[in-house]
């Protein structure tokens, strides 16, 4: 007769532990509280403009936390910086895993923050565990992802992706005449331990971790969003040329208003970009005239178009009208229309997306899979490698915003996915 042994009540076998098993959620959320303190506003946000002294400082710790753990510590010519630990192979192309620690003027604690140290928290939870790895994995800090004193953004990562195109982006100048390459060189200056490292480099896969900043996980009570793919963006910058003149005295027939052109233009782009169906985004976040005084007939406006969509042909058909609708709409002004960022939708390849889905259910984690409004590093390692990305929900999707928010057990749900998706394929 074959005993029939019953899988519950023979010696139970333990389950091999895994990388996620060592996600120290308490040391994850302490580090955001200590980053949130590196340009924190008076009303809970960060203002961590890319390569200010704020953001130098918030590079130091990162550095700091890695070299506690003997990590190598290195930042490129474009400031990015890299916490790397080896593999058996030192040769073979790392896994990338991070995001950015620059923010919004007014931003919060979790955007792009909570992808840099859930990387780091995922590779310190593989080193606790001890687990060897063919691949080296590289934990990411990417310059000036947000883009607001530098434009483009996400510009670490674009010239990560494209080293031939450093000087083009080293030229770039803040509204205070100071240039991209500056501000990078006074960061290794004032980071002068951290060791420098060449541009570019071979990835084998590349997965970020992001608060979601929408509402989607929150609403449908997800822990985890399995991101398929990013919008595009078509950014713009608008300058309308008018005429100072003197508020009191000049007839109305005589007025060259750079305001009220610029208004119309931007009633007239409203129209265009409305669809009922709330599909596209359609933001006018900077608008500046000069002189700006109230007696004086503004001569001079600029503004921003933000204009976003998940279809590129619609991106093409949309944003193609911009000029022309400016155009019609001067008045007596004339104007100027620069396109200043074009990115296409991407889709992430299937089997990362699969990958992050496979490891929260793993885990047992409500996951769902999800597109991303939001623009990311993730949009140019796209075009080097496999890559994808982990979101988590963060509290009514607010972000940009000092109020965004986030819970500590879905960070450390998402680090501890991450840690398990990055550990596979650092053993590919
Ligand atoms: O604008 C963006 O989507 C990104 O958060 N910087
Ligand atoms: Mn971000
Ligand atoms: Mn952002």
């Amino acid at each position: 007769m074959e005993w029939q042994v019953n899988p519950t009540s023979g010696p139970q076998a333990t389950k091999p532990k895994a990388a996620s098993d060592y996600v120290d959620g308490q040391r994850l959320w302490q580090r955001h509280l200590d980053m949130a303190r590196l340009g924190a506003t008076g009303n809970g946000g960060v203002r961590r403009l890319a390569l200010t002294a704020e953001d130098n400082e918030a590079r130091g710790l990162l550095a700091t936390w890695a070299a506690n753990r003997n990590f190598d510590v290195s930042m490129d010519a474009i400031g990015n910086v890299f916490v790397r630990r080896e593999g058996t192979d030192s040769h073979a192309a790392p896994v990338l895993t991070g995001s950015h620690l620059d923010s919004q003027p007014t931003g919060g604690k979790f955007d792009g923050t909570y992808g840099v140290l859930a990387a780091l928290e995922a590779l310190e939870a593989i080193d606790t565990a001890g687990f060897k790895t063919r691949r080296p994995i590289e934990v990411v800090s990417w310059t000036n992802e947000e883009g607001c004193r530098f434009v483009p953004g996400c510009t670490g990562s674009l010239v990560y992706r494209t080293p031939a195109d450093l000087q083009r982006y080293l030229v770039i100048k803040d509204v205070e005449g100071i240039s991209l390459g500056d501000a990078v060189r006074a960061a290794h200056a004032a980071l002068p331990t951290i060791r420098q490292r060449p541009l570019g480099g071979p990835v084998w896969a590349f997965v970020e971790a992001h608060i979601e900043q929408g509402p989607e996980l929150e609403r449908q009570a997800k822990t985890i969003g399995a991101v398929t793919g990013i919008q595009g963006t078509r950014r713009f910058e608008i300058t309308v040329h008018g005429e100072d003149a003197h508020a009191g005295t000049t007839p109305r027939r005589a007025r060259k208003d750079a305001l009220s052109a610029a208004v119309a233009m931007v009633a007239a782009l409203e129209q265009l970009f409305y669809d009922k169906e709330d599909t596209v985004r359609f933001t006018v976040g900077r608008f500046e005239v000069w002189p700006n005084a109230p007696s004086v007939v503004p001569g001079k406006v600029f503004f921003t178009i933000d204009f976003r969509h998940p279809d590129d042909a619609v991106l093409t058909s949309l944003g193609d009208q911009v000029a022309s609708i400016c155009e019609t709409n001067r008045k007596n002004s004339t104007v100027d229309v620069k396109q200043v960022i074009r990115t296409p939708p991407i889709k992430f390849p299937e089997r990362i997306v699969a990958a992050v889905e496979l490891a929260a259910q793993r885990l047992g984690l409500p996951t769902m899979r999800i597109a991303s409004g939001a623009a990311h590093d993730a949009q140019n390692l796209f075009h080097l490698a496999p890559t994808g990305m982990i979101f988590v929900p963060c509290e009514k999707g607010i972000s940009h915003n000092e109020r965004e928010n986030a819970q500590q057990a879905d960070l450390t749900a998402g680090a501890r996915v991450l840690a398990d998706v990055i550990l596979d394929l650092a053993n590919e």
